[in-house]
């Protein structure tokens, strides 16, 4: 049963500056697409036999380039060693696969009207991009997944403006159970930074969404249960035009079957969340909406021939 008040969820990541939205998405949902989140990731049973395949193929998944291990320490459980302490590690932004995924009940995921609605209320307009989009996969004893308490700076190039109508909403969307010992975030709220700490662990069950705002300080925590495991799903939003926040671009891969295949499942307003004109935009001719059927065979292209000409 999904329980919770969004509107009361949004009010808290206003004010205390995160909330965790539980169970936003339906857990038969998330067991449905996470049947598919291993054609990229080695099973946590198959991870965790010491496997050499599946150890190669989680290090070679990870399809953001920055992240790919270089040399020595990729091999299973070695990384822990003299690894003591809150440090970013290259080895804890392993498994990272970027949208759009070899899966389709993935990438629907991506855009799960729940969250999509959730982010709209907590931002207060419904022209919002997603800027964000990838998988994590984190299993124990792949590195030490502790990190110093931070606030993003990654996600802008300029400061952050921090009131209604400017901030972004960045977010996790648990794909697995959060719990104590498989690296729940621990957060801050408002008004509270390092040193004076008063940190929670953001634990949920999967389908719950972390949701925080830029300001808010916040650190991964190392996974210590025996074969443990977390995967995620990033998902952050920003309002419409805002061309200084950003991260992923999705222009690279839109020549792609999964893509393809994706946008043509989408709605006009699904296909705005990535910037996409909507039906009635004077981008839009009727050769255009022709091209648009072509290129994305099975798209119902009926808003935008519709609103020609209005
Ligand atoms: O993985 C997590 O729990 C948090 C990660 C994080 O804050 C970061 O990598 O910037």
């Amino acid at each position: 049963m999904v329980t919770t008040d969004l509107d009361k969820a949004a009010e808290e990541w206003r004010t205390q500056g995160w909330t965790v939205v539980h169970d936003l998405v339906p857990t038969a949902e998330i067991d449905e697409a996470v049947n598919e989140l291993w054609k990229h990731f080695p099973t946590p049973a198959d991870y965790h036999s010491g496997n050499p395949e599946a150890l190669a193929y989680f290090e070679n998944e990870s399809t953001d380039s920055r992240y790919k291990p270089t040399s020595q320490g990729a091999s299973h459980g070695m990384s822990h060693k003299g690894d003591e302490g809150s440090n970013f590690r290259l080895r804890q932004f392993l498994g990272h696969v970027l949208f759009p995924y070899d899966a389709h009940g993935l990438n629907r995921l991506q855009i799960h009207p729940r969250v999509v609605e959730f982010a709209k209320r907590a931002m207060g307009t419904d022209d919002i991009r997603l800027y964000q989009a990838r998988i994590w996969g984190k299993y124990t004893g792949v590195t030490n997944y502790e990190q110093p308490f931070h606030q993003d700076r990654n996600h802008n190039i300029v400061p952050d403006r921090l009131e209604p109508d400017w901030w972004n909403l960045e977010g996790f969307l648990y794909l697995s159970d959060v719990e104590d010992g498989v690296g729940p975030t621990e957060v801050l709220s408002l008004g509270d930074a390092p040193p004076g700490l008063n940190p929670q662990a953001a634990t949920g069950r999967r389908g719950s969404y972390l949701a925080y705002r830029p300001d808010v300080w916040h650190r991964g925590v190392d996974l210590t249960r025996h074969e443990g495991s977390r995967f995620l799903m990033n998902i952050a939003f920003k309002h419409a035009h805002h061309d200084w926040i950003g991260f992923d671009s999705f222009q690279q891969n839109s020549n792609r079957g999964p893509w393809s295949k994706f946008a043509a499942s989408c709605t006009p307003e699904e296909l705005a969340l990535f910037g996409a004109p909507r039906p009635g935009h004077p981008y839009w001719t009727s050769e255009l909406v022709d091209a648009l059927e072509v290129r994305y065979q099975g798209i119902d292209a009926r808003p935008w021939r519709e609103a020609l000409g209005k």
